[in-house]
């Protein structure tokens, strides 16, 4: 499968909740960035990396895999996923000016498109290349019912809906207000509503510094939670370990993490419980294995960070053993040829040859920017 051409895209598409914020974004648009990796077999793979939709930043990633990567893979045989990905991370240039952002959400891109292809040359979904499914379910937890922009009245309301009507059994809960208490009183609302058997985990996207991680976690133990999310700045290991020690919830991270290394320190700490890697900011899904398997191997649980939407990762989640439960924000997922599916609160397993990657052509019509 001889690549015979390297093709970027920037998709901006409308957050269907409207404006939303956690503590720490507000945005409008979700940027589906990456590209088209055509094979002189007449087969495309198509990755793509996820951001806020901030057209500059974006074209530093498109420019990245136009400018830089294409040269390396074009006339490379698009099969050898992990010699190529060496020759990209690895490449001298790349190297010393990455691992991590712009270079990383590029290389994502690329690799996903080439397991894509992977699956597609063998009429397969991307699970059952990996190896097969190991879970029959996978549970879906519902983050979009929970922004911080959404007022206290409107969140108990659309908790119960997401459980009554949708079928959720699990739902994420954004915190973060400078007022932890803003936060508490939240959290009992909608505790109070949807019952003890429903799982809430509250994500803090980084905000709050360890003295009032502590405060909140000792009054939030009340509540089960599943999970704190995020509670620290992303990449500060010993404040993570030094809460984990202190509370009795687990500490769940990783979304914002760009390689296997960074994972590995968090583990080694101690200081992660539920690992959440995002296989569109680690190099792809040749170190979202790594990653997966370095925490299986302490038998950790993996939860994915959905910055894909959950059209690759739910692949990834049926086949991994250590996941069994993924992220489900619906945002983009009706612009895609097999788009991500949730029934009675589970992610429907995808049929399709590949990694349900493939944007679908009205996508690309409305969508469109200048790569
Ligand atoms: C908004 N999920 C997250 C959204 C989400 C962010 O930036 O993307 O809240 O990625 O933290 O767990
Ligand atoms: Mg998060």
């Amino acid at each position: 499968m001889k690549i015979i051409k390297v093709e970027p895209f920037i998709l901006h598409i409308p957050v269907t909740s409207g404006q939303i914020s956690d503590s720490t974004h507000t945005i409008s648009h979700w940027g589906v960035v990456g590209c088209r990796i055509e094979t002189e077999t007449g087969l495309s793979g198509y990755g793509f990396t996820g951001t806020h939709a901030h057209l500059p930043s974006d074209r530093l990633i498109t420019a990245c895999i136009r400018d830089c990567y294409a040269p390396l893979l074009l006339g490379e045989d698009a099969g050898e996923i992990t010699r190529l990905w060496h020759r990209l991370a690895r490449s001298p240039a790349l190297q010393w000016i990455g691992r991590a952002g712009i270079t990383q959400l590029a290389l994502a891109a690329v690799d996903v498109a080439l397991w894509d292809l992977k699956a597609k040359a063998a009429e397969q979904p991307l699970w059952h290349v990996l190896g097969g499914a190991t879970s029959t379910v996978l549970d879906a937890y519902n983050t979009d019912i929970g922004w911080l922009s959404i007022p206290d009245d409107a969140l108990v309301a659309g908790s119960v809906a997401a459980v009554e009507k949708g079928g959720f059994r699990r739902i994420k809960l954004k915190v973060g207000h400078a007022d932890p208490n803003t936060d508490l009183t939240r959290i009992e609302k909608v505790r109070r509503a949807v019952g003890d058997s429903v799982t809430i985990a509250v994500d803090g996207n980084g905000k709050w510094d360890l003295p009032t991680c502590m405060r909140f976690c000792a009054r939030a133990e009340a509540y089960d939670l599943l999970w704190f999310e995020e509670p620290l700045w992303y990449d500060d290991v010993a404040s993570h370990g030094a809460l984990a020690r202190a509370t009795t919830i687990p500490v769940a991270l990783g979304e914002q993490l760009y390689t296997l290394d960074a994972f590995n320190a968090f583990l080694d700490a101690g200081a992660i419980h539920y690992v959440q890697p995002d296989v569109t900011r680690l190099g792809g899904i040749t170190e979202y294995i790594q990653v997966t398997d370095a925490a299986h191997a302490r038998r950790l649980p993996v939860a994915p960070h959905a910055g894909d939407m959950s059209q690759v990762h739910v692949h990834l989640a049926f086949w991994h053993p250590a996941s069994t439960i993924l992220e489900y924000i619906p945002w983009i997922k009706d612009w895609f040829e097999e788009p991500a599916a949730v029934e009675a609160g589970a992610f429907r397993r995808p049929q399709r040859p590949g990694a349900s990657s493939t944007p679908s052509e009205e996508a690309f019509r409305r969508f469109a920017q200048p790569a």
